[in-house]
C-alpha cells in the first residue's frame, strides 16, 4: 500500500513554496509518509516517475456555492447594458433568482446540476471544496441543498465540506422583516440541520441588500452554543464592519473584503482570521475597489483565494484562473496565490490534515504539466493539471 513518487519538483508550501528539486515523495495508505530529496529517499518501494513535473498540495477551494438550479446568463445581459448587480438584488432578481429555481429542483435534480461543476474543479487539481447552502431559504430547502453537498462528496474522492448559509438573502415571504426570517428560518434551520450533521461552518452575507451586523451576530451566536465555526462575506460592496464582527466571532475567514477598513485588518490580523479573497466575483462585477492586499500583507493576516463559485457574480470552476487573477487583477504574488489555495485554504475551513506536502498529510496532491509553481498562476484558463491523487489514490 505503499507507492514512491520520484522525478518531481515538490512544492511543500511549507513557509512559502518550500520547493524541493529533484524530490520524491512517499505515499502509505491515504497519508504522506516521507518527502525530500530523492537522494535520501527511503528504499524498496514501488516508484511512480512524473519526468520533472512540478507536484503541489490538492488546490483546496474554499468559498463555493456549487449546488444551485438554474443559470443567470440573462442577468449577465442585463449587467452588460448597464444594470448594477444591487440593482437587479433590490427588484428581486439576482440571488432569490436562484432561489426561485433552487426551490423547484429536488436534491437529485441540484446533484444532477451540481456534478459537472465539481468534475470541472477536480478536472483543475481541487482536492477539497467547501459547498454553502444559500439558495433555499426556507427549512426544507436549506436541508436539501445541504443534503445534496453532503452527497456530492460521496459521488466523488474529492473532500466536501457542507457551510450552512441560510443568512444569504431575504426571501420575498420576509421582505421588509429580516429579523424575522433569522428567527424563524436562519437559527431553526441551522439547528435542524447541525442535528443532522450536516453543517461544517456556518457563513451569512452581511451586507445592505441582505444581513446587518446585528442580525449576523445573532445567528452566530446560535452557532456557536452549537460549537461550530463561522464565516462570512464581509465588506463586498460596502463597509459595514462585518470584519471586526467575524473577528469578535473567531471567524475562520472574511470573505471578499473589497471595502475592508483598517479597522477590520487589525481586528482579523488579532483573531488569526484568513481573508478570503475572491477575484471571480471582483471580475465579474467589474468592481474598481480591490481588496486591500498590501495592507492584509502587512498585518500579517494569512489570505486564501477561491472560485466562490455560484450563478450570479462568479460563475468559475477553476482554481488556478483564480490564481492568476488574484495575480494579475489584486497584485497577489503567485507565491500567495498558491498558498491562498492550499496552506491558508485549509485553514479557512479549519483543517489541519491537508494543504501542505507534509508527513502525516492527508494524500491529497495535484501533479502539473508545470516546471515551477510560478507557472500555475502566470498561465490563464490552462489546462495544466497532469494527473491528481486524492487519499492516497491515483
Ligand atoms: N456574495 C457573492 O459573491 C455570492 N453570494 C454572496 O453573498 C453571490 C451569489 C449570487 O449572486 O448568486
Ligand atoms: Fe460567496
Amino acid at each position: 500500500m505503499a507507492i514512491l513518487l520520484t522525478g518531481i519538483t515538490a512544492a511543500t508550501m511549507t513557509g512559502g513554496y518550500g520547493l524541493i528539486p529533484d524530490a520524491a515523495l512517499l505515499i502509505e495508505g491515504d497519508r504522506i509518509a516521507w518527502t525530500g530529496p530523492r537522494s535520501d529517499a527511503p528504499k524498496g518501494h514501488e516508484t511512480l516517475d512524473f519526468k520533472g513535473r512540478l507536484v503541489t498540495p490538492g488546490l483546496i477551494d474554499a468559498h463555493t456555492h456549487i449546488v444551485f438550479a438554474g443559470n443567470r446568463a440573462a442577468e449577465f445581459e442585463r449587467r452588460l447594458q448597464g444594470a448594477s448587480y444591487e440593482e437587479i438584488a433590490r427588484a428581486g432578481g439576482g440571488i432569490l433568482s436562484t432561489v426561485t429555481a433552487t426551490r423547484a429542483a429536488t436534491e437529485d435534480d441540484l446533484i444532477a446540476q451540481a456534478l459537472p461543476r465539481l468534475d470541472a474543479m477536480i478536472a483543475q487539481g481541487t482536492t477539497t471544496v467547501e459547498i454553502k447552502s444559500g439558495y433555499g431559504l426556507t427549512i426544507a430547502d436549506e436541508l436539501k441543498m445541504l443534503r445534496a453537498a453532503r452527497r456530492l462528496g460521496q459521488l466523488r474522492p474529492v473532500t466536501v465540506t457542507a457551510t450552512h448559509l441560510a443568512a444569504h438573502a431575504i426571501p420575498p415571504e420576509y421582505k421588509g422583516n429580516p429579523d424575522a426570517y433569522i428567527d424563524d428560518v436562519a437559527i431553526p434551520s441551522l439547528r435542524a440541520a447541525h442535528a443532522e450533521g450536516l453543517v461544517d461552518a456556518v457563513d451569512a452575507f452581511c451586507e445592505t441588500i441582505a444581513f446587518t451586523p446585528a442580525q449576523v451576530d445573532r445567528l452566530f451566536t446560535a452557532a456557536r452554543a452549537l460549537g461550530l465555526r463561522v464565516k462570512l462575506h464581509a465588506e463586498q460592496l460596502s463597509d459595514l464592519g462585518g470584519a471586526q464582527l467575524a473577528a469578535r466571532h473567531a471567524a475562520l475567514s472574511a470573505d471578499h473584503l473589497e471595502h475592508l477598513s483598517p479597522e477590520g485588518i487589525a481586528d482579523m490580523a488579532r483573531a488569526g482570521t484568513v481573508a478570503t479573497i475572491l477575484p471571480g466575483a471582483y471580475y465579474t462585477l467589474r468592481d474598481t475597489t480591490p481588496p486591500p492586499i498590501a495592507a492584509l500583507r502587512a498585518a500579517g493576516v494569512p489570505m486564501a483565494v477561491a472560485t466562490d463559485c455560484n450563478p450570479g457574480s462568479s460563475p468559475m470552476t477553476s482554481l488556478p484562473l483564480a490564481m492568476n487573477m488574484a495575480c494579475t487583477l489584486l497584485r497577489m504574488t503567485p507565491e500567495e496565490a498558491l498558498l491562498g489555495t492550499t496552506t491558508h485554504a485549509a485553514r479557512a475551513l479549519g483543517l489541519t490534515d491537508r494543504g501542505t506536502l507534509a508527513p502525516g498529510q492527508r494524500a491529497d496532491i495535484a501533479i502539473w504539466d508545470a516546471g515551477h509553481p510560478a507557472e500555475l498562476s502566470y498561465r490563464i484558463g490552462a489546462e495544466a493539471l497532469h494527473k491528481s491523487i486524492i487519499g492516497g489514490r491515483l
